[in-house]
C-alpha cells in the first residue's frame, strides 16, 4: 500500500521545524545531559560491540550443539542458525554507562527453553570473560542474568515455529507468534515494542535525546518505576514517541517542552496509542475498555504498539497519577522559563523532596534471616505495595499516599530476639544502629549467587560468635493528611489500621512465606524520626526550612 502522509492515530499538530531559540535550547540540552552523565564514553560503546559480536557467535553456537544434542543430524545443526535481538534502552539508543544489554536469543523450534537453562548456561559459566551468571528459569519472563567482559546483559529465549533462524529474521510479523509458548510471546514483546516504537517516529535521534532527557527527569523527580506505580523505561519512551509524532519536525528542546504541556492537560484515561490497535492470531487479549472492565481501571493508560497490545501503565494509582501530574506541571514552568533564558536545564534535574515533603510516613518493613531469602520476600513485598497504596487512597482524610520509588536495604547484627523484634519493625536501637550497614542486595536475579555468598559468610560469623545477621529492605510511603477544619478542634485522627492489616495479610499469602524467618511490618512514624540514612548523607535540614503538606 501508499505509505501513509504521518505516523500515529491522528495528523501532527504543527509541521513547522524548530526556530533559533529553540536549537539553542537544544543544543544547551545536550550539553547538561553530557554534564550530568547521561551517555557512556566511546572506549564503553566499542566494548559493547565487541560484546554483541561475541555473544551473537555464542548463540549459534549454542544452537548448533543443542540441535546435536537433541539427536539432529550434523548437517541441519550446522544450518539451523539462531540470532540475537537486542532490546531495552540500549536498543532505543538511550543507555546510559554501565546499563545492561536486554539481549533476545531466538532460536529454531528443535531447540527447547530446557536447553537455554542448561546447554547454553554451562556455555557462559566455562567462559573467561564471564561472570555472575544467574539463571531465573521460573520468572514470568525468564532470564539468565550475566556480565559479559563486565558489561552487563539479561538473556532472554524465545523458540520459534521454524525450523532454521537466518540472519535476515524480523520479527515484527505477529503470524511468528502463531502456536508458540505464552513464555515465548512474553520474551518475543520486549524487542517487538522497542522495534515498533522506534519505526513509529518521525526521527529517530531527536526521539533519542528527548527520551534521555524525559529519563533523567523521571528519575532525579523519583517517578521512574513501573512497580511502584509510575511509569518504567517503555512507558516513558511511549510517551515521548507520541509527542514526535505530533511535531515530527521539530527539535529535541522543544519535543521536551510540548511533552509537559501535553501530558500536563492530557484527558486521562484517554490512551496513548502510537498507532491503532491491531487485532491478531492469536487467542489472547489485547487492550480493549470497552470490551474488558478492567481495562477501564486503568487511569493513564499508555498502550503497547507491538501485538498483542497492552497497558504498560496498569499500576499507576490515583495518588501516583496526582504526583506525576504535579511533576509534569513543575515540567512545564521550568521549561517556559528555559525557553525565555531565564532558567538552565540543570534545574528540571534537581532531586525530589519526597523526604522533606510530609508531615508523616509510612514504613514498610520486609525483615528475614538470610540475603537469598530477602532477595525473594524483599521483591514480594515490594511487588504488593501499590495494593497498599490503593486501600490507603480509600481512607476519607488521606488525600494522597505518595510510594517513594525504591527500598533501602539493611543488614543488621543482632544479639538477642528483642534486638530481631525492634530491627524488624523499624526501630532499630543505637546499640544495633552501629552494628548495621547499608548493604544493597543484588536485585533483578543479577547475584543470587553473591546473595548466598553472602549467607555463607553471615552464617560463618554467626557460628563463631552466636549472632544473627537480619536482613531488612524498607519501603516509604508519604501521607497527605487532609487539613483539618478551622471550626473542627482536636486531633484529626488518621486510621490506617485496616488497609495495613489487610496488606500484612496479603504478603503472607505468598508462596514462599515462612513465619519462622521472614518478617513485615507498617507503622507510621514523624518526619523527624525518619531515619538518617534516607537523606544520603545530606543534612536532614530543620523542621522549619522544610514545607511538608
Ligand atoms: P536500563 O538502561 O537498563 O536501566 P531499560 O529500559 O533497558 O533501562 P530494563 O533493562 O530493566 O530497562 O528492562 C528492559 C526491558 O525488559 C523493559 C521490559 O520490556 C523488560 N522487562 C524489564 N523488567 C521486566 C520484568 N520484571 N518482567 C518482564 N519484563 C521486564
Ligand atoms: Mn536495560
Ligand atoms: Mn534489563
Amino acid at each position: 500500500g501508499e505509505k501513509p502522509a504521518h505516523l500515529g492515530v491522528t495528523a501532527p499538530i504543527a509541521l513547522n521545524g524548530p526556530t533559533p531559540k529553540e536549537l539553542e535550547v537544544t543544543e544547551s540540552l545536550l550539553a547538561e545531559l553530557t554534564k550530568q552523565g547521561s551517555f557512556e564514553s566511546e572506549e564503553e560503546a566499542k566494548l559493547r560491540e565487541v560484546v554483541l559480536s561475541k555473544v551473537n557467535s555464542l548463540v549459534k553456537d549454542f544452537v548448533y550443539k543443542a540441535t546435536l544434542a537433541r539427536g539432529l543430524s550434523e548437517s541441519i545443526a550446522a544450518t539451523s542458525g539462531g540470532k540475537i535481538f537486542s532490546f531495552g534502552s540500549y536498543r532505543l539508543g538511550v543507555h546510559g554507562p554501565g546499563a545492561d544489554i536486554d539481549t533476545l536469543c531466538v532460536v529454531p523450534k528443535h531447540v527447547q527453553r530446557e536447553d537455554f537453562f542448561s546447554i547454553f548456561e554451562a556455555m557462559l559459566r566455562e567462559r573467561n570473560d564471564v561472570e555472575e551468571v544467574a539463571c531465573v528459569p521460573e520468572a514470568y519472563v525468564p532470564v539468565i542474568n550475566t556480565k559479559f567482559m563486565g558489561i552487563k546483559i539479561d538473556f532472554l529465549f524465545a523458540r520459534l515455529a521454524l525450523a532454521r533462524i537466518e540472519d535476515n529474521l524480523v520479527l515484527h510479523d505477529s503470524n511468528l507468534l502463531k502456536n508458540l509458548d505464552e513464555r515465548d510471546v512474553r520474551s518475543l514483546g520486549g524487542s517487538r515494542v522497542t522495534d515498533e516504537i522506534l519505526r513509529l517516529v518521525p526521527n529517530v535521534e531527536v526521539f533519542r535525546m528527548s527520551l534521555r532527557c524525559i529519563k533523567l527527569w523521571a528519575q532525579r523527580r523519583a517517578i521512574y518505576s513501573n512497580v511502584m506505580g509510575f511509569l518504567g523505561g517503555v512507558a516513558w519512551a511511549m510517551l515521548v514517541a507520541r509527542i514526535c509524532q505530533l511535531y515530527p519536525n521539530e527539535a529535541a528542546g522543544a519535543i521536551v517542552s510540548r511533552f509537559f504541556i501535553i501530558y500536563y492537560q492530557w484527558k486521562w484515561p484517554q490512551p496513548v496509542l502510537l498507532k491503532n490497535i491491531e487485532e491478531g492470531p492469536l487467542p489472547v487479549r489485547v487492550w480493549n475498555p470497552k470490551l474488558y472492565p478492567q481495562d477501564r481501571l486503568h487511569r493513564m493508560p499508555i498502550i503497547t504498539p507491538a501485538y498483542p497490545s497492552m497497558c504498560a501503565t496498569h499500576n499507576v494509582s490515583q495518588s501516583t497519577q496526582m504526583i506525576m501530574t504535579q511533576e509534569f506541571k513543575r515540567g512545564a514552568e521550568i521549561v517556559d522559563r528555559i525557553m525565555v533564558g531565564s532558567a538552565n536545564w540543570s534545574e528540571l534535574f534537581t532531586g525530589h523532596d519526597f523526604f522533606h515533603k510530609y508531615k508523616y510516613y509510612l514504613q514498610v518493613v520486609a525483615s528475614s534471616g538470610s540475603a537469598d531469602l530477602q532477595l525473594k520476600w524483599s521483591g514480594t513485598v515490594e511487588s504488593k505495595v501499590r495494593q497498599l497504596i490503593m486501600k490507603l487512597e480509600q481512607v476519607p482524610t488521606l488525600m494522597c499516599a505518595h510510594p517513594y520509588i525504591k527500598g533501602f536495604d539493611q543488614k543488621s547484627i543482632c544479639y538477642n530476639d528483642s534486638e530481631v523484634r525492634l530491627v524488624a519493625t523499624g526501630n532499630v536501637p543505637e546499640e544495633v544502629a552501629k552494628r548495621t550497614e547499608v548493604e544493597d542486595l543484588p536485585k533483578e536475579g543479577l547475584g543470587a549467587d553473591e546473595a548466598k555468598e553472602k549467607d555463607i559468610e553471615a552464617k560463618q560469623i554467626e557460628q563463631e560468635e552466636g549472632h544473627r545477621t537480619i536482613w531488612t529492605t524498607t519501603f516509604y510511603i508519604g501521607l497527605c493528611v487532609e487539613p483539618r477544619p478551622a471550626n473542627v478542634a482536636g486531633q484529626r485522627r488518621l486510621d490506617i489500621s485496616f488497609p495495613t492489616t489487610q496488606f500484612t495479610q496479603l504478603v503472607k499469602q505468598w508462596d514462599g512465606y515462612d513465619e519462622s524467618s521472614m518478617g513485615i511490618s507498617v507503622r507510621h512514624i514523624k518526619w523527624s524520626h525518619l531515619p538518617e540514612y534516607v537523606f544520603g548523607g545530606e543534612p536532614r535540614g530543620s523542621k522549619q526550612a522544610v514545607k511538608r503538606d
